[in-house]
């Protein structure tokens, strides 16, 4: 196959698929996205993008101009096909697969001899060689031989996507070598990093297991962000202290674990092999009960929920992204209204929420308390001189270590950081002497 002047036709037009396709389409290839929904088609079409990430309005404005970019309900046929589709959970844990058979479905029909299909979506170990080719085997291609299966998992950063799709290192798991090789071939043109390529299960594994790593060590973090509240301690200190160990990295605490990938991959595993996967359940366990643990802060500072207004600031799941999805901050926010706090959320990032959004003045005016959840930029350049003249109390709960403290009790507020009682101690100590 040439690698340029292929059509290329990506499922899935999200946070992977629109920017994956853009880079394809600005690259010589000729790309139609394909997306479920008419409103994102209908933007994509008119050069518009509906979610955030820096640099993709550019990016897909050169692509659709270029013409080498368009979108569409339903596939085409092409040469290549990319399914960048969602992998979510069940209520019950379950890898829910259904889009990414959803989408192996509809190419179906427009598959011919010669196609490269893409599995892009980070899926349980062994769907490649399982789901994907038992659909495939329908089309009456040989697999490896008149239609090649590769799995090329994404693993950009979300507020990075494009500077990572390029020079990140891929791995590419092909159902047989000969169809790794040829989809190594068409990322060598727009990848920089190297490529590695192994069999397709192995491609599966490598991804999953990279995110359950950080969950593990986000759970580690966390949970020493509670030992060091309990004994009187600062988490913060000591993660800084710990690390410049040369072998120790030991990662930041917060309210919780976000986003479609950590929170819900190493589930995929638990699935798989529930006995074996002990660590990674527990540490799914830890990172979910970080929601809880704030608002128990909140509950000690704050006894009277009738009477407390707090500020939330806020929803997405980790700073200067827009995504809300499995966002702790929403978790937080609705164990609050459960337990009768009056909250107001505030996220210059976020359009669209379950829960009403306010500006910083209205969300900060009367309230009791500001609980930082989500470390935005934006959220630095707050006064807490000025905001603390509109507040009721003038109370700050930082759950990132983010704001700037000295600034904020120089403000005369009453600071407190998720891991850090260090205070409770040297109060103690002065106490004693
Ligand atoms: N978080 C912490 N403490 C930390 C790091 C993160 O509490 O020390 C929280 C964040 O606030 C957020 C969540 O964890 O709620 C996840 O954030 P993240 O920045 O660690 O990762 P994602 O979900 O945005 O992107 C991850 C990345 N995976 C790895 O770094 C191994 C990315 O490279 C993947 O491509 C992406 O998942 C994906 O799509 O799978």
């Amino acid at each position: 196959m040439t690698k340029r002047n292929q059509e290329l036709c990506v499922l899935g037009l999200g946070y992977i698929g629109l920017p994956t396709a853009s880079l394809f389409a600005t690259n010589g290839f000729k790309v139609t996205g394909v997306d479920v929904n008419i409103r994102v088609v209908d933007l994509i079409n008119q050069g518009a993008i509906h979610i955030e990430e820096p640099g993709l309005s550019t990016l897909v404005q050169a692509a659709t101009n270029s013409g080498m970019l368009s979108a569409a309900l339903r596939p085409v046929e092409a040469d290549v096909f990319i399914i960048a589709v969602p992998t979510p959970i069940t209520a019950n844990q379950q890898a829910d697969m259904s889009f990414v058979a959803a989408a192996a479905n509809a190419i179906l029909p427009v598959l011919r001899p010669g196609n490269l299909v893409i599995l892009e979506s980070t899926s349980p170990p062994g769907t490649t060689t399982g789901l994907l080719a038992s659909i495939f085997a329908k089309s009456g291609l040989e697999l490896g031989k008149d239609l090649y299966l590769a799995h090329c998992p994404e693993r950009v950063l979300p507020g990075q996507i494009l500077y990572e799709l390029i020079e990140n290192h891929r791995v590419i798991g092909g159902f047989t070598p000969a169809c790794a090789e040829i989809a190594r071939d068409l990322y060598a043109s727009i990848v920089k990093g190297d490529i590695h390529v192994t069999d397709a299960t192995t491609a599966e594994m490598v991804k999953v297991m990279e995110n359950t790593y950080r969950d593990v060590n986000i759970a580690l973090a966390n949970e020493l962000a509670t030992i060091a509240e309990k004994v009187g301690a600062n988490a913060w200190e000591i993660i800084r202290l710990a690390n410049l160990h040369p072998r120790v990295n030991l990662h930041q605490p917060g309210p919780g674990v976000g986003g479609h990938c950590i929170s819900v991959d190493p589930w995929f595993l638990v699935e798989m092999a529930p006995k074996e996967s002990k660590l990674i359940h527990t540490a799914r366990t830890i990172n979910n009960a970080m929601p809880e643990f704030v608002v128990r802060k909140i509950e000690q500072l704050l006894p009277d929920p009738t009477r407390a207004k707090i500020a939330v600031l806020g929803a997405a799941y980790k700073g200067n992204v827009d995504d809300t999805r499995e966002s702790p901050a929403i978790e937080v926010v609705h164990l609050l209204n459960k337990a009768g706090y009056n909250v107001a959320i505030h996220d210059p990032h976020v359009n669209e929420l379950e829960y009403e959004l306010f500006s910083a003045e209205d969300a900060l005016d009367q309230a009791d308390c500001v609980l930082l959840l989500t470390s935005h930029d934006e959220f630095k350049a707050l006064d807490p001189k000025e905001f603390g003249k509109i507040m009721k109390k003038r109370l700050l709960v930082d759950t990132r270590n983010f704001l700037d403290k000295q600034v904020w009790k120089e403000a005369n507020f009453q600071v407190h950081t998720l891991g850090d009682n260090s205070a409770g101690v040297l109060e103690l100590i002065k106490n004693l002497t």
